[in-house]
């Protein structure tokens, strides 16, 4: 079994920091970086959307330190390197030998006839491009697909091209992962953001973090918890591993805890639900106060829940009232795999509380009830009156640096009809009013042909989207693949008819254009927008910004009759000019960026007015689910020897989604290797196997596609027995594409059913 270190941060943490910055064989780039990250000036941390603090010299994390790290590097991934290798051969390569070849510097167009890639010039790439577009029998067949780490002004002439093009095909990153926190929240509160900002973790009586690894994902979010835990404040994580950050944490910026042993306890509580089962445990937590109600009415004690807000701002509490009266307890525990003792004791923490925040992640947002559960949370905090108070609210904690910020610019494949109306207004051309497609309608698109040109600015979709085999199959069948891009990877390799890999600039470098040195934008978690400027000087003088490759594109495509797209390359503040017209929040966008720490875009649920339908915040009423996984699976397994176990596809401390930044999870006390599958002692023992046996995990599925991976490794582990944690992306083949969230559409990549076997692989070895 691993050993889990005993806290997490501490002297392990900047030792880790100086070796990632010391591989990276620019070590005093990166230091320079490093104290720009986050800073007035400075550019935005490409590592996480949490916000920034507003003083101090360092504003970075370990894993920050990685991100950065692994974009400063001065080996050149340019037509030379291509030359030398065909796609067949890289597709041999691993993830991580892919990204650690160095940095993308040239434009360059695969050759089916050599299977290479060689170069092109910047002007012949769009009009290449141009051209397939145009020849399109409908701007429906060409898809736009964004990773959240671009900034606001390339999002904006993002959306712009593909809208004056004529399709809301904006499938994002953001649809495989906060997608049900914007639709629920959108139907709850009537808007699809979180309602708190930084400092009301400073206020806040108790914080119930769930579903979400920060230690290892939002770093900097572990010194808001743990200045909150050492003021008094009561932190209740739910979480269906025990990790080490969430329970202990060490500041690095305390020399005490950075040179002893000791650490802040993080958490006053910390359950182990089951997969799936954070739904049950709150309706749980409901029960319990309306039945603590009912004993004060009775009594004539003060009241449990906050009346005055439910009658004041909430529409249907008393239909949800009857749909937790019909949830018996049994279901609950059943569900949850929590007793309903551990529920009153987390009930007890809530209910002492004046202010609550409640935060979430991925171990809540990629299950099928994702949306349900989310709304459950809402409904928790709108019977106790926890939005709209310093120090109490809501808080999807957000991935990509910006991916808040994309949606706000308008990536969105269900775009408002507000949004649309304002940029047709602005425009003076009719926007396109019918749905687009997001990843999981892209990637069927593909697949049925019916789409035929890939557009993706950032991000490796080849790798992070489900089912290998199928999206696989999905880029393959492109009749134009672009990759907008800063290093190698996956996806690059997905070559259909013809295929273009276009280099950017990276967050840490300079952007000069015509009118200067620019800056771009970018919002966190917090709805804070704020600029970035790259310091260091580009790697190679052939990458262009991705707000120059995007007007480029454009204005091969469209002309400049309506747009002049050389000018906002010139000078993106023309650009701000446009958005601070067309969205709201945005007056006066270039002077509001001047101010250090940027601006607050406001929330209207936080100030208690609700732009949902209902006009007032609406109480959920769904049903717990008879089965988190799929009903049909349950069928299907019926008579088979092997027990239906359900699978987590989690990140590992040493990745950034599916950049590897090396093969050790520390804070899970694993070394050198990614291809682990934890599992109960007990879960391990009924099939007969030990730690360190090899396995093959197969995904069941209602279709005669066969899912395998194989060669994993046993690890007995503290999880609930049932349950398997095992790392992303390596187990992305397991996620059926069609087994996506209720209402989302998001990959149910936190519960997949799988059977595990003795390995093939390790018997023919023996
Ligand atoms: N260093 C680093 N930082 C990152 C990223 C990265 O890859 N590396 N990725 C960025 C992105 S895009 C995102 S979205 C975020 C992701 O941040 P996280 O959501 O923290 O990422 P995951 O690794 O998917 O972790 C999910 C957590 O939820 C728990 N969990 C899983 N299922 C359940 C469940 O059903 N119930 C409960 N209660 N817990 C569950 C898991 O045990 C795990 O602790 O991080 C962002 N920041
Ligand atoms: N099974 C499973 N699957 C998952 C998840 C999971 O938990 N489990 N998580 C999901 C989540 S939350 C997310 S957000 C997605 C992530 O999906 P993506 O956002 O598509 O993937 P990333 O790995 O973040 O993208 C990495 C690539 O981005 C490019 N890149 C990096 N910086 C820049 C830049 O500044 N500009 C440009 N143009 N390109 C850049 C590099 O070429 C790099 O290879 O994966 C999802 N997939
Ligand atoms: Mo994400």
């Amino acid at each position: 079994m691993s050993k889990q270190p005993e806290k997490a941060g501490g002297l392990a943490s900047l030792q880790s920091t100086v070796k990632h910055v010391w591989k990276s064989q620019q070590a005093k780039t990166n230091i320079k970086n490093l104290m720009r990250a986050n800073q007035a000036h400075g550019f935005d941390c490409p590592g996480c959307a949490w916000g920034d603090q507003k003083e101090g010299l360092i504003q970075f994390c370990e894993n920050g330190a990685k991100a950065i790290a692994w974009e400063s590097t001065n080996k050149k991934v340019d037509a030379a390197f291509f030359q030398q290798h065909t796609v067949t051969q890289l597709l041999k390569q691993s993830d991580y030998w892919l990204e650690y070849q160095g940095r993308l510097t040239q434009p360059v167009r695969y050759n089916a006839e050599t299977d290479k890639y060689q170069a092109i010039e910047w002007q012949q790439a769009f009009d290449l491009i141009a051209d397939k577009l145009q020849s399109l029998a409908s701007p429906d067949e060409a898809e736009f697909y964004t990773s959240g780490r671009a900034s606001n002004e390339v999002s904006f002439v993002y959306q712009l091209l593909g809208r004056l093009y004529g399709t809301n095909n904006f499938p994002d990153c953001s649809n495989m992962c906060h997608e049900a926190s914007g639709v629920a929240l959108n139907q709850a509160i009537g808007v699809g953001k979180g309602t708190v900002v930084l400092d009301d973790f400073d206020q806040a009586d108790a914080i119930f973090v769930f579903g979400q690894n920060p230690g290892s994902n939002h770093p900097r979010m572990m010194n808001a918890l743990r200045r909150a835990a050492r003021k008094g404040c009561k932190i209740v994580s739910f979480n269906n591993l025990k990790e080490v950050a969430l329970k202990r944490f060490a500041s690095p910026q305390s020399p005490v805890e950075l040179l002893t042993p000791a650490a802040t306890e993080i958490s006053h509580l910390y359950f182990s639900p089951k997969l799936g089962g954070d739904m049950a445990a709150i309706r749980g937590m409901v029960k319990t106060l309306l039945a603590w109600q009912a004993e004060a009415e009775k009594t004539a004690q003060a009241d449990v829940i906050d009346k005055a807000f439910i009658e004041q701002h909430t529409v249907d509490f008393t239909a949800y009232c009857q749909q937790v009266e019909s949830t018996s307890w049994q279901q609950i525990e059943q569900q949850s795999g929590l007793s309903r003792a551990d529920i009153e004791a987390a009930t007890q923490v809530f209910s002492r509380a004046d202010k609550v925040i409640c935060t979430w992640a991925m171990g809540i947002t990629q299950h099928k009830h994702s949306v349900a559960t989310i709304r459950e949370i809402v409904n928790l905090q709108l019977m106790t009156g926890n939005i709209g108070k310093a120090g109490a609210g809501l808080c999807p904690v957000r991935g990509h640096s910006n991916v808040q910020g994309n949606r706000t610019m308008g990536i969105n494949d269900k775009p408002k009809q507000a949004f649309l109306d304002a940029m047709q207004a602005y425009f003076n051309v009719p926007m396109p009013q019918e749905p687009g497609h997001n990843v999981y309608h892209a990637l069927n698109a593909f697949l049925q042909k019916k789409s035929k040109v890939l557009i993706c600015l950032g991000g490796n979709l080849a790798a992070a989207a489900p089912d290998t085999e199928q999206t696989y199959q999905a880029m393959r069948n492109t009749e134009l693949n672009v990759q907008i891009s800063t290093k190698l990877n996956r996806s690059h390799l997905m070559v259909g008819q013809d295929a273009l890999i276009l280099p950017c600039l990276g967050r840490t470098e300079i952007d000069r254009q015509a009118s200067g040195e620019q800056a771009i934008t970018v919002e966190d978690t917090f709805s804070m927008v704020h600029a970035s400027q790259g310091k260091v000087e580009p790697l190679d003088p052939q990458l262009k910004s991705e707000v120059a490759i995007i007007c480029g594109i454009a204005q091969a495509t469209l002309g400049n009759e309506l747009i002049n797209w050389p000018s906002l390359v010139d000078d993106y503040s023309l650009i701000r000019d446009m958005v601070a017209q067309v969205i709201p929040g945005f007056t006066g966008f270039n002077d509001k960026i001047l101010q250090p720490g940027g601006f607050y875009l406001g929330n209207s649920a936080a100030d208690l007015h609700w732009l949902n339908s209902a006009g007032k915040a609406e109480f959920s009423q769904d049903v717990l689910p008879t089965c988190i996984i799929n009903d049909a699976v349950h069928s299907m397994v019926e008579g088979k020897k092997q027990p239906i176990l359900t699978l987590q596809t989690l990140r590992s401390h040493d990745q950034y989604n599916t950049t590897i930044y090396g093969m050790d999870d520390r804070y899970r006390g694993i070394a050198g290797e990614r291809k682990i599958l934890f599992i109960n002692e007990q879960d391990a023992k009924r099939q007969k196997l030990q730690q360190g046996d090899k396995v093959q995990i197969t995904s069941i599925w209602p279709d005669n596609q066969s899912r395998k991976v194989d060669g994993f490794k046993i690890e007995i582990y503290d999880i609930p027995e049932g349950n398997l944690a095992a790392y992303y992306p390596e187990t992305n083949p397991l996620v059926p594409l069609d087994s996506v969230g209720d209402g989302s559409y998001t990959p149910t990549s936190k519960s997949v059913p799988v059977i595990i076997e003795k390995s093939m692989q390790a018997e023919s070895i023996i």
